[in-house]
């Protein structure tokens, strides 16, 4: 991968944040690509024959985090494919969505594909995230929404994802977004910064 024809933004944000939901909208706005972690987690879990089926299952209803050469793989693969089928594009621009939430997937990321430019961060306070994923599990269908795992998983993003907030903040790309509003108010609020920032 090359800096001169692969941009990469990190969207972090804690869970429930709407991370999601604002990459969906993004992709409309910039012409990115959106890879969820997440997504390709779940993905990768339910593949027959995948070896990590188990592994991914029990970090994920743990709200832990996947060993990072499992997800830093499925990330590359992901960009390679969707490089792969858009040969004609000059830039290739990726949303990545749900990563890096522990600093050593954040140095083997820079290493293996390539540093982020810009990171966007959606900040919202935990009672409002508990919120939207307690509703949401009501049909979701995912293991970690439930009050138990939702605990855990706030756990880990204040103790490991947070320091990689802030290790980005210290490097200025980080751009931050209040994520408690309605959808569209957040993505109005991203486009205008994020059009200031990419020109
Ligand atoms: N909603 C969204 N925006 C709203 C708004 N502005 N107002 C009102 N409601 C809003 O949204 C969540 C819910 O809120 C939805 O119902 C939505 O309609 C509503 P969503 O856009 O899905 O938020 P998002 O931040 O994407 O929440 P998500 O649950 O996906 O966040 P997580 O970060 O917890 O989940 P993720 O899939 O990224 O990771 C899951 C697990 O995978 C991790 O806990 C971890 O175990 C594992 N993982 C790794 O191990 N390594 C990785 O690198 C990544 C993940
Ligand atoms: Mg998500």
């Amino acid at each position: 991968f090359s800096p001169s024809n692969v941009t990469v933004i990190f969207v972090l944000g804690g869970p429930g944040a709407g991370k999601g939901t604002q990459c969906a909208n993004l992709v409309k706005d910039f012409s990115f690509t959106h890879l969820s972690a997440g997504d390709l987690l779940r993905a990768e879990q339910d593949r027959p024959g995948s070896q990590y089926g188990q592994l991914i299952k029990d970090y994920i209803k743990n709200g832990e985090i996947v060993p990072m050469e499992v997800t830093v793989a499925l990330l590359e693969n992901a960009m390679s494919d969707s490089i792969k089928a858009h040969p004609e594009a000059k830039k290739h621009r990726f949303l990545v969505d749900g990563f890096p939430r522990k600093m050593d997937q954040a140095y083997k990321f820079e290493e293996v594909v390539c540093p982020a430019k810009l990171v966007l961060f959606y900040d919202c306070p935990e009672h409002v995230m508990e919120g939207r994923l307690m509703e949401r599990g009501k049909t979701s269908g995912r293991a970690d929404d439930n009050a138990e795992s939702i605990r855990k998983r706030f756990r880990v993003f204040v103790e490991t994802s947070m320091p990689v907030v802030k290790h980005y903040e210290a490097e200025g790309k980080v751009i931050k977004v209040d994520a408690t509003p309605l959808p569209d108010e957040v993505h109005k609020m991203t486009k205008t910064k994020l059009v200031e920032m990419l020109g």
